[in-house]
Order: structure tokens, then C-alpha cells, then sequence
């Protein structure tokens, strides 16, 4: 078993999609192992993103993640870090595959619905960021 970090993004939140997004994932077979709802301040986002600071979306992608409350949830499932990906679908919600997260909620490259966790080891980072090591173990 393997565990990832998804963030529902705050178009998905504000959409009113988070429920059908957890259904979709739960569907999937990802059991959730821990929830928060919270909204980021421009540090938290800055930190959380910090491996694209160079890039030229950087500032833009903070000012989105910080829009509106967002969703950090921890999901388990054999190979969950790239079944996670599939289940997203492509950066660009537009060019999303059929069925997937970002194709069905997401509306464009930045308004893409979805975070999920690239690496395991980044998965373990991610994961670090939104929840203790306490939190996780109690939900077993
Ligand atoms: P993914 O989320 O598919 O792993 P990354 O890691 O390349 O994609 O990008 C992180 C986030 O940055 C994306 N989820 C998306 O919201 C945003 N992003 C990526 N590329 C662009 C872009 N060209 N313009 C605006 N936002 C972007």
C-alpha cells in the first residue's frame, strides 16, 4: 500500500464539487486516511509550490491556490501515487482524457480542479506539509 496527497483546488471547492470529486477517488478504490479543509496563506502556498518559483506562473499560482479555501486529503491504495495521476488526467484541464478529474471539473491549465503528489518521495513531503505523522497512523 502506498499513500499520496491530492488537493482539491479552490475552483473545485467553490464549485461545490469536492463530494463528487471524493466519490470519483473513493470509486477508484483510494481509501481517504486524513481530510482538512483550510485556505492557505501566501506563505504556506509560496512554500508548497517552491520548486516552481522560477517559472514564469509562480505568482499567479499562489494568488489562485490562495483564492478560496482548499481540500489536502491523504489517500491510500496500491500504487497510489501514479494510479493518482491517471485519475487526474493532463496539467491542462483542456486537454484531460475522458473521464478523468481535471477533464470532468477543471476548466483550464491553472484552474485544473487537482493536485496530486508527482514522486513517492515527494508524495512523503507533500504529505509532511498537511499532516503529522500522528494524524496519519491514528486513521489506520
Ligand atoms: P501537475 O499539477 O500536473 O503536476 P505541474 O507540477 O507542472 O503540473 O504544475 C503545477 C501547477 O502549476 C499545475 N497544477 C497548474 O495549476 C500550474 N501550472 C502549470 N503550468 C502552468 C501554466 N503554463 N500556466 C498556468 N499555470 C500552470
Amino acid at each position: 500500500m502506498q499513500t499520496t496527497l491530492a488537493i482539491l483546488k479552490p475552483d473545485s471547492v467553490a464549485a461545490g464539487n469536492a463530494g463528487n470529486i471524493l466519490a470519483l477517488l473513493e470509486k477508484e478504490g483510494f481509501t481517504i486516511r486524513g481530510l482538512r479543509v483550510l485556505h492557505l496563506s501566501d506563505d504556506q502556498a509560496g512554500a508548497f509550490y517552491a520548486v516552481h518559483k522560477e517559472r514564469p506562473f509562480y505568482g499567479e499560482l499562489v494568488t489562485f491556490m490562495t483564492s478560496g479555501p482548499v481540500i489536502p486529503v491523504a489517500l491510500e491504495r496500491d500504487n497510489a501515487v501514479l494510479h493518482l495521476r491517471q485519475v487526474m488526467g493532463a496539467t491542462d484541464s483542456t486537454q484531460a482524457e475522458a473521464g478523468t478529474v481535471r477533464n470532468l471539473y477543471g476548466t483550464s491549465i491553472e484552474r485544473n480542479a487537482i493536485h496530486g503528489s508527482d514522486s513517492e518521495e515527494n508524495a512523503a513531503i507533500e504529505l509532511g506539509f498537511f499532516f503529522s505523522q500522528a494524524d496519519l497512523i491514528a486513521a489506520r
